[in-house]
């Protein structure tokens, strides 16, 4: 023993002398201090939980109960194959530098400690403390008085990703909590039964679509007739059958799918072993492109569509053997050219017909690649060989990532890519993709574990299975603040469909504005949200803000969470345990994985989880037995896993208990193939039909043509056939783009996961935030590579951030990367670099989704 701690434990013994003798494990302030050294390091299986889709597992190492280091599962002692190949999914599953860093999260000074209560300004950080009795009273006392005076629709859940992972904990216990106190029957008439049955539905107002891909979402149905967007796409394990060219539009794995079995990890390998080139079309040099560099074809921002449809004029209108598969286009889609009147829908005119706008019969204008090349930047000569060496592809990989649609005319973006595999006809084949990001399914519904009805009968997960009465697109909800959201202007949409919901005159209409805002783990209620200072303008000001209640549960002063009447401090993942699965559905490799993590720590300072936080408003409500249900939410993981994961074929072994995979690292398997994929092939060879009004793959979408009949578009803006549209503040609006002269993006970077994670000193010393600008610009407008340099968009509002000056960035865009916090100084303007503070704000056509990658902007100040 060291003498330092020798003296210590001997004074402590001395201390305690009268009470019991030195030693005694029934009294814990006896204990012996010893130093830190001499108290052995133990190691929990932790997970990173969050929203980028890969849920690695983090080895969490402490001492005396402060955490001395993270690592990866093994914790370097690896016990695992580590050679990457096709079907060896035994390797190991590496954080990345977000999941090592976590210390810094544990410990960090921005930690909510206790609840707190605003007494400032929304987003001025003026907080009071107070007891956990008086926020529960008084969040309780809220959500009543709000349902009461306005009704269960005022209550909103909104789109929150910041413990999406958890299967118990988080999102899942909010909902389940909002169900509770709002749940409701809906009656379901079925007329050929002439019989009215009961739905259980939650009466709280939740999203449809989310800021991740709503206008994808809405591309895949118009096109496809799929209801949901996740897990459509092709998995990339299936280059192996042949593969011979990957198309790969604003598709960047290597910063979005990160982990040590993520996209990015399969997808250099399967580059290493199957060796096919990669075309990428990209404003920006990626981090992908720095690892596997094929070619780059810069393009302006939120052109893509205007690069395919002249790809489809090189191919329906220059090459001499056009390579259009025209037996599948005949059968199999609907409105490549005219087609007759079938049911009640009328003709369609050559004119009108996806064919007719390439060739110009519907606007007068050709689709050529000189028309393209003046939109995108892209030379004649590159479309044309684009176009070449596509068509000669034998297996097309088309991937689009989700960059393109977060834009003003991301839907119309989105459907005019899908029109390249589908003019090929290379649709479903083994090998190919249908230009969507890749994916496979996971297992059914892994996110509504411990949710699904339970022995005593009461349907635990009816908030999720059942779904909410009313849900609106999830960018929508600031408009929603303002005034009641309806389904024609805004695209309110009933649990019943428009037909079934059918009210006054068709249109649905929520009754009141949103009055309460339930932000678990929630960043969009100001930094993920568009236009930051608009959004600060109406939280604060507007009159029907003035009793809006916003809760926060989050464990950091985040910029958002300061938007709060009231902040819960919340645990971290390495204060919580729960069940966690990869999201093969968004994009997460190809290894499917699943388990049980433990607490690395014990819960910091006052912080409590949301399932516990739900518990104790549950409690004050009245509603704690139908929450609850006699478990403690230890014990709903461990149910979780007995009834649900535990019965996935190949994800736990028949003899697993809970306490044995309790802290075990991932079972994993390679995915299988996703169904819907498996359908279009289906669909193309057998007699499968689509759930769309054609049953076919639709190039002119009557899908989106009978959403007219409830919902009110924008002529301009929308269009049947995916084309081009040139968005406000896009790369042709004249209007701007004289004095504001730059495109702007944000993408999804390595150093965050959106504004998580983004306040670690580590992380960001590694990861400046910094605008990238191309050296012709910098020089044209004096800027200075390391400089700082001042941004202005048409609303006035302000950044101040460094410039990196780098050709990795095409001339006429600046990028930088999403979710850094805001940081506004007295004036307003922001010094830390959160782009929101500059985005247009502008919802997209028909998906109503957040326009990330649309903006003008201009250099201030070099
Ligand atoms: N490290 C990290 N990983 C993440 C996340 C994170 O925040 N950090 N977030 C997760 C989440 S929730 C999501 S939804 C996904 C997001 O996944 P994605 O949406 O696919 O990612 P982004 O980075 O937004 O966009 C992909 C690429 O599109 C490019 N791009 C932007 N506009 C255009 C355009 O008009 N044309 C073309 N061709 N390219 C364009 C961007 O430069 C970027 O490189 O990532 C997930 N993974
Ligand atoms: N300009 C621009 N804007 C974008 C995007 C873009 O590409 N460009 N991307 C959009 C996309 S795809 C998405 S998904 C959204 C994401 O936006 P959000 O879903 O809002 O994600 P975060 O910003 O990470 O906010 C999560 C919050 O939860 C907190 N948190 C983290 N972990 C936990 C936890 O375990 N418990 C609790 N209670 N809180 C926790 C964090 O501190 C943070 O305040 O952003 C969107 N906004
Ligand atoms: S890849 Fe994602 S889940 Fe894995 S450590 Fe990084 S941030 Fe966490
Ligand atoms: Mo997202």
């Amino acid at each position: 023993m060291k003498r330092r701690a020798f003296l210590k434990m001997s004074a402590s013994c001395a201390a305690a002398a009268t009470v019991v003798g030195c030693g005694s494990d029934k009294n814990p302030v006896l204990k012996p201090e010893v130093s830190p050294e001499q108290v052995p390091e133990i190691s929990k299986l932790s997970a990173c939980i969050g929203n980028c889709f890969q849920t690695c597992p983090l080895r969490v190492y402490s001492r005396n109960g402060i955490i001395t280091r993270i690592e990866s599962e093994s914790g370097g002692d690896i016990k695992f194959v580590d050679n990457w190949s096709v079907d060896g999914a035994h390797h190991e599953i590496r954080p990345c530098l977000k999941g090592r860093a976590q210390k810094q999260k544990a410990y960090s000074a921005d930690r909510v400690k206790y609840p707190m209560k605003r007494v400032g300004p929304r987003g001025s950080g003026q907080y009071v403390r107070i007891s956990w009795d008086e926020a529960i009273n008084t969040v309780a006392q809220e959500l009543s008085t709000k349902i009461a005076t306005y009704g269960a629709q005022s209550i909103y859940l909104p789109v929150a990703t910041g413990d999406y992972d958890y299967q118990v904990d988080g999102m899942y216990a909010a909902m389940m909590f909002l169900h509770e106190i709002t749940k409701k029957k809906i009656p379901l008439y079925i007329p050929e039964m002439d019989f009215t049955m009961e739905l259980d539905a939650s009466g709280y107002l939740m999203y449809h679509d989310s800021y991740s891909a709503a206008q994808m979402k809405d591309a895949v149905k118009s096109t496809f007739g799929w209801d949901d967007l996740w897990g459509t796409g092709n998995t990339l394990l299936d280059v192996k059958n042949g593969t011979d060219l990957m198309i790969c539009f604003g598709y960047n794995p290597m910063e979005s799918r990160m982990g040590g079995a993520g996209s990015a990890y399969d997808y250099t390998n399967l580059k290493r072993q199957f060796g096919f080139k990669t075309i990428y079309i990209e404003p920006r040099y990626t981090d992908t492109m720095v690892v596997c560099d094929d070619q780059w074809v810069p393009i302006r921002p939120g052109t893509d569509a205007a690069l395919a449809e002249a790809i489809a004029y090189v191919w329906i209108v220059e090459m001499d053997e056009a390579p259009l598969d025209m037996a599948f286009l005949q059968s199999k889609v609907y409105g490549y050219g005219a087609e007759a009147a079938f049911d009640h829908y009328p003709e369609l005119p050559l004119a009108k017909s996806y064919k007719g706008h390439i060739l110009g019969l519907d606007d007068g204008q050709a689709k050529t690649p000189e028309w393209a090349a003046a939109i995108t930047g892209i030379p004649v000569d590159t479309i044309r060989a684009l176009a070449s060496e596509i068509a000669a592809a034998k297996t097309p990989f088309f991937i689009q990532g989700w960059g393109i649609q977060r834009a003003q005319n991301g839907e119309n973006a989105a459907r005019s890519l899908f029109m390249l595999p589908i003019l090929l006809g290379k649709i479903g084949d083994k090998g190919t993709n249908f230009c969507s990001v890749p994916g496979a399914k996971t297992y059914a519904k892994p996110i509504v574990a411990g949710m699904e009805a339970d022995s005593v009968g009461n349907s635990v997960g009816s908030a999720v299975i059942n779904g909410t009465e009313f849900t609106i697109p999830g960018y929508k909800w600031l408009e929603g603040v303002q005034r009641p959201l309806n389904s024609r202007d805004d695209g309110l949409r009933h649990m019943l469909g428009e037909e079934q919901a059918k009210d006054h005159d068709n249109i649905l209409e929520l009754k009141n504005p949103i009055k309460f805002i339930f932000g678990n783990a929630c960043g969009t209620t100001l930094n993920q949200t568009a236009d930051i200072n608009h959004t600060l303008d109406i939280l604060n000001n507007a009159p029907e803000a003035q009793d809006l209640f916003i809760l926060a549960i989050d464990h950091m002063f985040s910029p958002s969470a300061k938007m709060a009447d009231i902040i819960l401090p919340c645990i971290t993942n390495l204060e919580n345990s729960d069940i966690v699965t990869n999201k093969l559905d968004h994009d997460s490799g190809m290894m499917v994985y699943s388990y049980v993590f433990e607490r690395a720590i014990e819960p910091m300072y006052e912080a409590k989880s949301t399932w516990e936080i739900c518990r104790l408003l549950a409690a004050r409500m009245g509603v704690e037995h139908s929450y609850a249900r006699l478990k403690t939410q230890d014990e709903w993981v461990k149910w979780s896993f007995e009834h649900y994961a535990k019965k996935v074929p190949n994800l736990y072994n028949p003899e697993d208990t809970y306490e044995s995979v309790l802290g075990r690292s991932p079972v994993r398997r390679i995915a299988s193939e996703n169904p819907l994929f498996k359908g279009l092939r289906e669909f193309k060879y057998g007699g499968a039909t689509l759930n769309t009004p054609s049953k076919k793959i639709e190039a002119y979408s009557l899908t989106l043509l009978n959403r007219t009949r409830f919902e009110k578009f924008e002529e301009t803006e929308t269009s049947f056939i995916g084309k081009y549209i040139p968005a406000t503040e896009g790369a042709e609006d004249n209007e701007f783009a004289a004095e504001y002269p730059f495109q702007l993006i944000s993408w999804h970077h390595k150093g965050r996961v959106h504004s998580t994670h983004a306040n670690y000193p580590w992380l960001k010393e590694a990861n400046d935030q910094v605008a990238w600008i191309n050296p012709l610009d910098a020089q044209r407008y004096g800027v200075v590579n390391g400089k700082k340099m001042t941004l202005t968009n048409p609303r006035d509002a302000k950044m101040v951030i460094t410039a990196k000056v780098t050709t990795r960035v095409m001339p006429g865009v600046i990028a930088m990367g999403h979710g850094a916090w805001h940081q506004p100084d007295a004036n307003g303007v922001d010094h830390g670099g959160s782009v929101n503070v500059l985005v247009s704000r502008k919802a997209s056509p028909t998906a109503r989704g957040i326009p990330a990658n649309t903006a003008r902007i201009r250099i201030v100040q070099a």
